[in-house]
């Protein structure tokens, strides 16, 4: 059975191996999004590529699906293990890039909520990009990022949620941070499918990033912007 799945997808084309990858994440047939994860790597796709192309593409798909009632959590849960079976092949090779860490980050996923596979792969471009990534997981209440960000003391937090109903938890993290005079000690970002930018600043949020790309660059500038403002600050206090 496996060494037929091998023949018949090594035999396939790249446009048809995506397609196949579709249906393999729709159907939760992890060994066969792994091998095809694989394959296209073997045949020179970036890691990047497989990610965007082929497992998010077919998320997509699985996603719409379940939002029309053709898909039920038991089949969505399959397809979310199948897709984490790529993304750990992918994982390595991401975090690739040899450099020093540019930063640190605390992320996890909101109270109430345990989607995870959106997070995951911010932290996983973060962890490319050459940031240290401390991820806590899902399901977080607002003690548990406060003692995080104390143990690790991270330049970023980052938030996940992909409900409307646990989004609003945010608000109560961030301003438990605010209460307790630590908000502009790190820099808050936040995600997720049914976040905006208007709702991130509405919780008090530095940004809100649309996907994982956008979570590295977003990073990357607001890390370098607060390096030159702190560097200012002690030239003119030593002037
Ligand atoms: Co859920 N679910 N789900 N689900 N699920 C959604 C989110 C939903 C939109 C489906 C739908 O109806 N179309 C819907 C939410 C509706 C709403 O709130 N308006 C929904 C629902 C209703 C539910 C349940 C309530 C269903 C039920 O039980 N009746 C339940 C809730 C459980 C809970 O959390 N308490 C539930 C359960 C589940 C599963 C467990 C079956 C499974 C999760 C498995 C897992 O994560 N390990 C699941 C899945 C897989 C989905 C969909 C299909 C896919 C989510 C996903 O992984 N997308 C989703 C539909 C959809 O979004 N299309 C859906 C792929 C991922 C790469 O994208 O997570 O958006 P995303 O992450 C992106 C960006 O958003 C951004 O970058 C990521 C990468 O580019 N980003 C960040 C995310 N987090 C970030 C943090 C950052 C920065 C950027 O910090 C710096």
């Amino acid at each position: 059975m496996a060494d037929e799945a091998e023949f018949d997808l090594n035999s396939l084309n790249d446009e048809e191996l995506t397609e196949q990858v579709y249906d393999d994440l729709y159907n939760g047939l992890k060994a066969e999004v792994e091998q095809a994860t694989r394959i296209l790597l073997k045949r020179g796709w970036g890691p990047e590529k497989v990610l965007n192309k082929a497992l998010v593409g077919g998320m997509q798909i699985v996603g719409i699906d379940f939002r029309d009632g053709i898909l039920f959590v038991p089949e969505v849960l399959q397809a979310a293990n199948a897709m984490k079976g790529g993304m750990e092949i992918l994982r390595p090779l991401l975090a690739e890039t040899g450099a020093e860490p540019i930063g640190k980050m605390v992320i996890g996923t909101v109270k109430g909520d345990i989607h995870d596979i959106g997070k995951n792969l911010v932290s996983m471009m973060m962890e490319g990009a050459g940031f240290e990534v401390i991820d806590l997981g899902i399901n977080n209440p607002v003690e548990k990022y406060l003692a995080a960000l104390e143990q690790h003391q991270p330049d970023i937090l980052g938030m996940s949620a992909l409900l409307t109903t646990t989004m609003p938890y945010m608000k109560v993290v961030i301003d438990e941070m605010k209460a307790k005079g630590l908000r502009n000690k790190y820099i808050v970002l936040v995600g997720g499918a049914p976040l905006n930018e208007e709702f991130g600043k509405a919780v008090g949020a530095d940004a809100y990033c649309r996907d994982a790309g956008i979570a590295v660059e977003t990073a990357k500038a607001l890390i370098a912007a607060r390096r030159t403002a702190a560097a200012a600050a002690a030239a003119a206090a030593a002037a």
